[in-house]
């Protein structure tokens, strides 16, 4: 009890200061490294207010920042607004005394409303950014203010009063988990809020996305598709008690928290010695699917079929018409081999959705036209960043798939719509999947331009037994509609065991298998396999392929990239390259400091945007 008033004394002490810390860390910048702080960092941000950056020199020869909204339709970047120990000429300048420099940037009504809207991304350099805080902000959301602690018997790393939602993460830095070990308990206080239910998902939050922590016990909670804390009245503490597994990712990577229906109060880190007695195991090997409640069907709207839209003349679209399989491959109306390719965008809900703005109107003209390609695949995440299933914004991610079917549509081209299951079972979100195509397929079932994607790299998943029956249950959910739509369905080990379908074909018509590769990571043992699978009459569709090594990161192989072009160009295989975005990251097409989402120039290209430019520009269309 003396604990839970100190507590809420710090909660309400945090409540009342005046600066609140919006990110902390230890980063140095670089254009091509961006912060993003997300919006719900920002929910009480006004004008008038402050940021406030704390940074350290970290080369000598010049300190530069840049800082952003990022809008829907590309970053903006903030302006207006007057500095303070800083000056602005192309970017902001921070005024040095010594090796370490503290400035602000004071907020117009505009400004603030893009941050409670869009976050913030920061990007520049020759500094070291360590902290960002907000003046003035009377917000009792401790976003995310973290504590490094060693993990002595019990320690906390985390105090704050934050209604938890599926798009409002707390998160914390993976310094507060250096001393972690397995059979550690992480333990939460909670409040409830509202009255429908009270669910928790935690995650260890790496570059790769989040990745549920899960193969531990709870105490006071159980699982089911999330973390279920158990209530005697409004208050309650749930633990968790971590594998070796997740001790080594909270160690590298940092904790993420969202649910719903919770207020969570306090987390602290308790050490192997004092946690005996740590609670039943009900947690085993999680699925980390949708919330109990928060069911797949609830989730989705009415939506009208609409027509037919008009072929446009001289398009892609309108010299090939309706796609279907025979044999190994893809044909178009009229009884010719024909190939898709083009650029797949990263995941939409990516950079708080601006990976989602790529699919518009003249993106798709540029692409048409410039670098000659015939159709775009629309990523959809069901998990990591921001995820359909873990705490984006659905509405939003709904809006910009069919933002891209429709842009694609308009300059002609063929769009896949992909599920993009990631490196898990894709059983874990089948029902998801089932609701969330058929939805799409019944919207545009006489859109014959529209390709589906039920999977898109399953790993740990055997086809017999687990890829196969989840392909026969979705591709009913979209022929419901759609009746005669290309399918295509994801293979074991991120796509590339092919043999799988190879021996035991589903038995539906047009229907194509996955296979993915990166030109540094997969060479000549994997051109033979294809080529094995392609001569054996597996129709195969590469529906992702990268210029670089499989992270998407380092590696960039031109040389290996054009033997693919060949063995694609022998096969008719159909190919799109990861990714259509500016990310900082090899697979990138775009420079990360061009934040155009359409008509790009050579130069702002990278090199891995250029060489596909080049390749694609080369085939007929
Ligand atoms: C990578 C992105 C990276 C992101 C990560 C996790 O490039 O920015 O952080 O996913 O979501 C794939 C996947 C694709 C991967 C890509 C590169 O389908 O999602 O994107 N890759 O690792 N298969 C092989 C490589």
């Amino acid at each position: 009890m003396k604990k839970l008033l100190a507590l809420l004394m710090a909660a309400l002490m945090a409540a009342a200061a005046a600066a609140q810390t919006v990110w902390s860390g230890s980063e140095a910048l670089g254009w091509e490294r961006n912060i993003l702080v997300q919006a719900s960092k920002f929910t009480d941000a006004a004008a008038g207010e402050s940021l406030t950056f704390t940074v350290e020199k970290s080369q000598n020869d010049y300190q530069n920042v840049k800082i952003y909204a990022p809008t829907g339709a590309g970053w903006k970047e903030f302006s207006g607004g007057t500095y303070e120990n800083a000056a602005y000429s192309g970017a902001i300048a921070p005024k040095f005394s010594g090796a370490k420099c503290e400035f602000s940037y004071r907020l117009t009504k505009e400004n603030a409303d893009a941050l409670r809207r869009y976050g913030l991304v920061i990007h520049g350099h020759g500094v070291r950014l360590t902290k960002i805080s907000l003046n003035g902000g009377s917000s009792g959301n401790s976003a995310g203010s973290t504590t490094a602690n060693s993990n002595s018997a019990d320690s906390e790393i985390w105090a704050g009063n934050q209604i938890l939602e599926w798009s409002s993460n707390v998160e914390i830095k993976s310094t507060a988990f250096q001393n972690a070990r397995a059979g550690d308990r992480i333990s939460f206080g909670v409040e409830k809020v509202g009255n429908d239910y009270q669910n928790v998902k935690i995650y260890a939050n790496s570059n790769f996305g989040w990745k549920e922590l899960t193969g531990g016990s709870y105490a006071n909670a159980s699982h089911s598709g999330a973390i279920v804390p158990k209530f005697s009245s409004t208050k309650t503490e749930f633990a968790y008690t971590l594998t070796t597994e997740n001790a080594g990712d909270l160690k590298k990577n940092g904790l993420v928290v969202h649910g719903h229906g919770v207020r969570l109060t306090k987390i602290s880190l308790e050490g192997a010695s004092n946690s005996a007695g740590s609670g039943n195991s009900t947690g085993g090997a999680s699925t980390g699917s949708a919330t109990a409640n928060d069911s797949a069907t609830a989730t989705v709207p009415s939506t009208e079929t609409k027509v037919t839209p008009k072929a446009v003349s001289g398009t892609p679209f309108s010299n090939h018409g309706r796609l279907h399989v025979s044999g190994a491959f893809l044909m178009d109306e009229k009884n010719r081999k024909y190939a898709l390719y083009g650029m797949s965008t990263h995941g939409i809900s990516f950079e708080n959705y601006f990976y989602g703005s790529y699919l518009n109107d003249d993106a798709m003209r540029t692409l048409r036209d410039d670098w000659n390609t015939n159709c775009v695949r629309i990523v959809l995440y069901p998990r990591d960043y921001n995820g359909y299933l873990t705490g984006g914004d659905r509405t939003k991610l709904r809006q910009i798939v069919k933002n891209g079917i429709e842009a694609a549509t308009k300059a002609g081209m063929y769009a896949i719509v992909d599920w993009h299951v990631h490196q898990y079972n894709p059983q874990e979100t089948k029902a998801e999947a089932k609701a969330f195509l058929s939805e799409i397929a019944r919207e545009y079932a006489n859109y014959a331009n529209v390709l589906y994607e039920i999977c898109n790299e399953p790993t740990g998943s055997d086809w017999n037994s687990v890829l196969k029956p989840y392909a026969e249950e979705v591709i009913p959910e979209i022929r419901k509609y759609a009746k005669d739509a290309v399918i295509i369905v994801g293979t074991n080990t991120w796509s590339q065991d092919i043999e799988g379908p190879l021996a035991n074909p589903l038995k539906f018509s047009n229907v194509m298998y996955t296979f993915h590769f990166y030109a540094q990571t997969h060479q000549q043992s994997y051109r033979d396999r294809v080529e094995r699978a392609a001569k054996a009459g597996l129709p195969i569709f590469i529906t992702e392929f990268g210029t670089c090594d499989a992270s998407g990161n380092g590696g960039f192989n031109a040389g290996e990239s054009q033997k693919w072009f060949d063995l694609c160009a022998k096969y008719s295989l159909s190919h799109l390259n990861w990714s259509l975005c500016n990310k900082g990251e090899t697979a990138s097409a775009i420079q990360s400091w061009c934040t155009k989402t359409s008509g790009w120039s050579e130069g702002e290209l990278t090199e891995s945007g250029k060489l596909v430019r080049k390749h694609f520009r080369e085939l007929e269309r």
